[in-house]
């Protein structure tokens, strides 16, 4: 599942680098003892905690938690498996979740227009936000948010550090409040490995500050409810960056061949908040909007934008403006934010990026990734389920038929690569 893969909604980023102590904190599974040792930490510095929590209400409840080392395990695998943008874009944005997100839009019109007129943001991105965080659904996770949240402080302790500082331990006291307070139902309090849950993923203490009630019923539940994970979701891009509702999140350009040189080789990601400008300037300097990928929402008007290009030239390039930093508030990734950003442009009818990525084998479809699944496993490879995810164990069945077939060794496919492997 996606979120178990990637830091899921509103977590800060990490450091690229962890600090020499966690790193050696995840090289093997926390002792019993030194966990409980650590949770007794916690309780000795709730005077520290953001908002108020007492050492005896923190010691009851978190009493119940347990270490979970499918915590550590993510944190260690997060850069195992290299995955490319257009293997991620065709899965994430595929016709699938096009059609459903579509479905969702039609069948909750007007819930969803209530929310764009309470908060600006247009239904097509909270919409694509849940079909990137949870695809559109409730199942999300399945780690008990209280002992992710303990696990998490543990692995990545804080030291002394003033509790503003300190957000996994800020993390573990919200879990904390919100179970004190019964602000979410305890048996339904599960979510990914950072602690996220609810359908549009929300860790405890941006919950505590972020998450509205959206169907109006006195209660904020975002697993339950799709208009409070809605509101909540629109409610954060509007106050974390604010949304501007007139400008779209990227332009595709093309970029003048005598600026090129700065944007080459090929596979590094480029990103240059720093050059912000109006959108004039850039058409000024012979920088071209690719009209086809023009996203309908765009209006009137002179956005400040800054070149985006995901891996360089060749490859497509894109203007960004504010709304794409605002997503990028909500997960830490400039890949989640192109996920979400074309999502909701197909949802709103515009269509693929012009220019194609640098390769001669793009991305699958779920769909295709499911027919290639099944084949795996009639080939014998009973580990594989056929989910549509490109998980460990289907890369595992994909490196021996690889093997096999005497193709080149890799533990991915694509359109063409597919072909070649199951061709009988
Ligand atoms: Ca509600």
């Amino acid at each position: 599942m996606r979120f178990l893969r990637r830091l899921a909604a509103a977590v800060i980023a990490l450091p690229a680098v962890l600090p020499a102590l966690a790193q050696s904190l995840v090289e093997q599974p926390m002792p019993p003892e030194q966990f409980a040792a650590c949770v007794q930490g916690l309780a000795e510095q709730t005077a520290t905690a953001g908002r108020p929590l007492r050492r005896e209400d923190f010691l009851r409840i978190a009493s119940a938690g347990r270490y979970d080392d499918r915590v550590r395990q993510s944190m260690l695998v997060r850069s195992d498996e290299p995955t490319f943008w257009w293997d991620e874009l065709a899965a994430t944005t595929d016709a699938e979740r096009v059609l459903q997100g579509r479905g969702i839009l039609e069948a909750h019109a007007a819930a969803l227009q209530r929310i764009e007129a309470r908060f600006g943001v247009p239904r097509e991105i909270v919409v694509a936000v849940y079909g990137i965080e949870t695809n559109y659904g409730p199942a999300a996770g399945r780690i008990p948010v209280l002992d992710a949240a303990l696990t998490l402080a543990c692995l990545r302790p804080c030291g002394d550090t003033a509790s503003s500082a300190c957000l996994s331990r800020e993390r573990a006291y919200a879990t904390v409040r919100l179970l004190r307070d019964a602000r979410v139902p305890a048996e339904n309090f599960v979510g990914s490995w950072a602690a996220a849950f609810g359908r549009t993923q929300f860790v405890p203490d941006t919950f505590e500050m972020i998450a509205v009630d959206g169907d109006g019923d006195g209660v904020i539940d975002i697993i339950q409810s799709e208009q409070d994970a809605w509101a909540s979701t629109a409610n954060h891009l509007q106050r974390r960056g604010g949304w501007r509702p007139e400008q779209p999140v990227y332009l595709e350009v093309a970029v003048p061949p005598d600026q090129q040189a700065q944007f080459a080789p090929s596979d590094t990601s480029v990103r240059l908040p720093a050059q912000a400008k109006p959108l004039s300037q850039w058409v000024a300097q012979g920088w071209r909007v690719l009209a086809a990928s023009r996203p309908p929402a765009l209006a009137a008007g002179d956005p400040e934008v800054y070149p985006f290009l995901p891996v360089g030239l060749p490859g497509p390039a894109f203007l960004v403006t504010r709304n794409f930093d605002t997503i990028r508030r909500y997960n830490f990734s400039d890949r989640y934010v192109m996920e979400v950003a074309l999502l909701a442009n197909k949802l709103a009818g515009g269509t693929d990026f012009v220019t194609p990525w640098p390769t001669d084998d793009p991305g699958l479809s779920r769909a295709e990734v499911r027919a290639l699944q099944a084949w795996l496993q009639q080939r014998g490879h009973a580990q594989v389920s056929a989910d549509g995810v490109m998980g460990r164990l289907t890369r595992d069945a994909i490196a021996a038929e690889r093997a096999a077939r005497g193709l080149p060794a890799g533990r991915r496919v694509g359109q063409r690569t597919l072909r070649e492997l199951m061709q009988p």
